[in-house]
């Protein structure tokens, strides 16, 4: 900008110099008066030029990284081509894992105009950094992370910054950097306080004085076990609960009945309430529980409660095994895809995104309760819930 108007100013300037140099002696003082008006004029541009130029300087990190991101996104897809996009996904522990890959896959598709780098990273953080650094080195136009844990992530971020690639974070936070366009995924938090909520209306229907809970938590420092163990533990806290024992069963099947073996063994007789954080490990909780005698579900001996709500963790809600499951839905693609296309449109997306999320159980198990204040609405599983879940 300040360049260019001093470049006009200055063949101004030349200009009328010349017409003074060229004209007669007659016409030599109105020239020179042109001439000094000139100058005065450029002085004046200047030095405003470089006001300008201290307040673009103090706005000039912010300026930048929203061009890069405005720019990259001009880029993406410019030549008419696909918008091409890398995906550094958590791994496939679970039901919910596969259908967010689904997810995924579904909707950046060639045929939707999409070409789609897919790495499953198998929850190894290390190999996480790696692939969106070849996102990098393959100069894609977009990068998702659903990141395994929820720290260390700076430094990477920065790179994509430096690149001028937007990340879009899906599921799962990033809690130490905020290098990145848009998150969107479920209030961990929220699903945390809900199962407690739930439980303190459930056990005083039923008329349970005594909470002694065993938690099967999610894989250490994702954010989604993280929430759902600070909620949950936020209200086990206020209740005067008591949570034996709280160990990972890495969001896996066979995580889960190993830690509910362990359990079965060290607090024999001692739990009424057992906690899995995702559907696959109450399946492998149920194994363990089964094997070791222990009597599960509505009415029975011990309250099973989990977390995703996917299809099969719904039938066992239905067969009256698992006595309320707290949804998180999977199916962010279209949601991210929205992102992309305000991107490609020179638009601001929303820094966070929120899914929509059910509690399920059967109607015996349908209590009324709030989360801080807020009324909940629990759903009756059935047939067609179920035909509808992921
Ligand atoms: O609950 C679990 C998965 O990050 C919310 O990760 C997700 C969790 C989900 O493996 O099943």
């Amino acid at each position: 900008m300040k360049k260019k108007l001093l470049g006009t100013l200055l063949s101004a300037a030349m200009v009328m110099s010349l017409l003074a140099g060229c004209g007669s002696t007659a016409q030599q003082p109105a020239a020179d008066a042109a001439a000094d008006t000139a100058a005065a004029v450029e002085e004046t541009a200047d030095a405003a030029a470089d006001t300008a130029d201290a307040a673009a300087d103090t706005a000039a990190d912010v300026e930048e990284a929203a061009e890069k991101v405005e720019e990259a996104a001009a880029d993406a897809g410019a030549a008419g081509g696909n918008i091409s996009i890398g995906f550094a996904q958590v791994g496939h522990e679970s039901d919910w894992r596969t259908a967010s890959t689904k997810s995924c896959q579904d909707v950046f598709s060639e045929a939707n105009g999409y070409d789609l780098s897919f790495v499953d990273c198998d929850n190894d953080e290390a190999a996480q950094k790696e692939a969106v650094r070849s996102f990098i080195e393959q100069g894609v136009d977009y990068i998702i992370i659903d990141p395994i844990i929820a720290t260390g992530w700076d430094t990477v971020l920065t790179e994509c910054e430096d690149a001028g690639i937007p990340v879009i974070v899906i599921d799962r936070t990033i809690d130490d950097s905020d290098k990145y366009v848009s998150w969107v995924g479920s209030n961990f938090l929220t699903e945390g306080k809900a199962a407690g909520e739930w439980l303190k209306a459930y056990a005083e229907k039923q008329g349970i004085k005594e909470i002694n809970a065993l938690v099967i938590s999610g894989s250490t420092g994702a954010s989604a076990q993280i929430g759902r163990s600070d909620g949950f533990n936020e209200i086990a806290k206020r209740e005067g609960w008591t949570i034996l024992d709280e160990q990972t069963g890495d969001f896996t099947e066979a995580g889960g009945q190993e830690v509910m073996e362990s359990y079965c063994k060290s607090y024999e007789g001692k739990f009424n309430v057992v906690v899995c954080q995702n559907d696959n490990e109450a399946f492998g909780a149920m194994t363990a529980m089964d094997n070791a005698g222990v009597a599960y579900g509505p009415g029975k001996d011990v309250i099973l409660i989990s977390f995703d709500a996917c299809t099969a963790g719904l039938e066992d809600v239905k067969a009256g095994k698992i006595s309320a499951d707290f949804e998180c839905n999977p199916l962010a693609a279209p949601f991210v895809e929205q992102v992309i296309q305000q991107l490609q449109g020179g638009e601001t997306p929303d820094k966070e995104v929120f899914m929509e999320e059910h509690w399920y159980a059967l109607p015996d198990q349908i209590v009324e309760f709030s989360i801080d204040g807020e009324p909940q609405k629990m759903t009756e599983v059935t047939d067609e819930v179920i035909a509808a879940q992921y």
